[in-house]
């Protein structure tokens, strides 16, 4: 029997095939599952208002950027955009597909507080996970995200940091069950005064506790992607990192608490500037990983796209170009080639916003 067998899935082989596809050389991920919550505040920091037809835009003007398959292998879609068309029509799953980019969905149902806890969050997602998760794979999702959130400043708590890891593992054994790669995303907030060390202590113990309910639950490690936030310090730390130091950390984390049968591992910006995200990136594939290590980005893709759009269809070639731009930058970043050229001054721009909360 091959050794796939460990996890009882039919989807077993596809699982493999689809993470690796995702994980190829070069490529990352454009994290475009916005709620439309999130979408709302994103569309009125340009002045427009959050209604389908503006998040159809918006959406229609990101997949059909010319090219965007050479530095992207994924796409997550909320799941508005997953049953939508393009302005002209086209379903936006087909467009992705021609393009060469997999059609991912999130499907976690968003934070909750945690009863118990230090004004910590919890995910909420595991009831009609199944049904939901096999309906999505039949409308063309190959891959899944659920995303939870540790806050260093709140605690963690014991009970936070199991929670997040035992809701993690649950959704990933039932996306392998119905065909969809699950991307793994216990995202640890920038918020915070704490120095580098501090992240690097709370990082190992989130991740010794995923790993123990993923095997746990006898999720295959060959069919999973991670979306880590990278080790660095908290946002309001006096001490700055340079790349190298976030890099070195960020390494010694992986390689401390990560198995190698993991293929991908496609880190979060957090509130990092485009430029921060794409040299920390390029810094960590200065040698070679075990893994694919490389990016699944929202606001480090898109900022500079957003703003140049402005809502105007005369600017949306101009946008389709800033986000070309930023996903040629991190395609480069992956391959460890990224040289910094050519940076506007908005890709300098810090996003991070102190307790955001999506
Ligand atoms: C695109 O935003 C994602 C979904 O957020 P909400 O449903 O909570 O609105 C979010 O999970 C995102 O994919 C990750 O946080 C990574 O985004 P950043 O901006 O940190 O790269």
């Amino acid at each position: 029997p091959s050794a796939l067998t460990i996890r009882a899935t039919s989807y077993a082989e596809e699982l493999v095939k689809t993470a690796k596809t995702i994980a190829s050389p070069g490529r990352g991920i454009l994290a475009m599952d916005e709620s439309n919550a999130t979408c709302g505040k994103r569309l009125a920091s340009i002045g427009l208002e959050n209604t389908e037809a503006n998040r159809q835009a918006y959406r229609t003007l990101l997949v059909s950027a010319p090219g965007l398959g050479q530095y992207i292998s994924g796409a997550i879609l909320f799941e508005e955009t997953l049953y939508q068309s393009t302005v002209d029509g086209k379903k936006i799953v087909d467009l992705l597909v021609e393009q060469g980019i997999v059609p991912g969905i999130k499907t976690d149902k968003g934070l909750v507080p945690l009863a118990g806890s230090n004004n910590e969050s919890w995910c909420q997602g595991l009831d009609g996970l199944a049904s939901r998760s096999a309906a999505y794979y039949q409308q063309g999702a190959r891959f899944a995200k659920w995303r939870t959130v540790v806050s260093i400043p709140n605690g963690p708590s014991a009970l936070a940091v199991k929670e997040a890891a035992w809701g993690l593992a649950r959704y990933a054994a039932i996306s392998q069950d119905n065909g969809l790669v699950p991307i793994v995303e216990p995202e640890i907030l920038l918020d915070g005064e704490h120095g580098i060390e501090r992240t690097f202590e709370v990082a190992q113990k989130v991740w010794a506790e995923v790993f123990f309910y993923l095997a746990q639950n006898n999720v295959l490690f060959e069919g999973i992607l991670l979306k880590p936030s990278m080790v660095t310090p908290g946002a309001e730390s006096k001490v700055k990192a340079t790349p190298e130091e976030v890099a070195d950390y960020t390494l010694k984390l992986l390689k401390r608490r990560i198995p190698s049968a993991v293929p991908g591992i496609m880190f979060l910006s957090g509130g990092q500037s485009e430029l921060e995200a794409t040299l920390n990136l390029n810094a960590m594939n200065q040698a070679p990983n075990p893994w694919h290590v490389s990016f699944s980005y929202a606001r480090a893709l898109q900022n500079t796209c957003l703003k140049t759009w402005g809502g105007l269809p005369e600017n949306v070639k101009a946008a389709q170009d800033a986000l070309l731009l930023r996903a040629k930058s991190n395609s480069l970043a992956q391959l460890g080639k990224y040289t910094g050229e050519g940076e506007s001054e908005e890709a300098k721009k810090e996003l991070f916003v102190k307790g955001y909360s999506y």
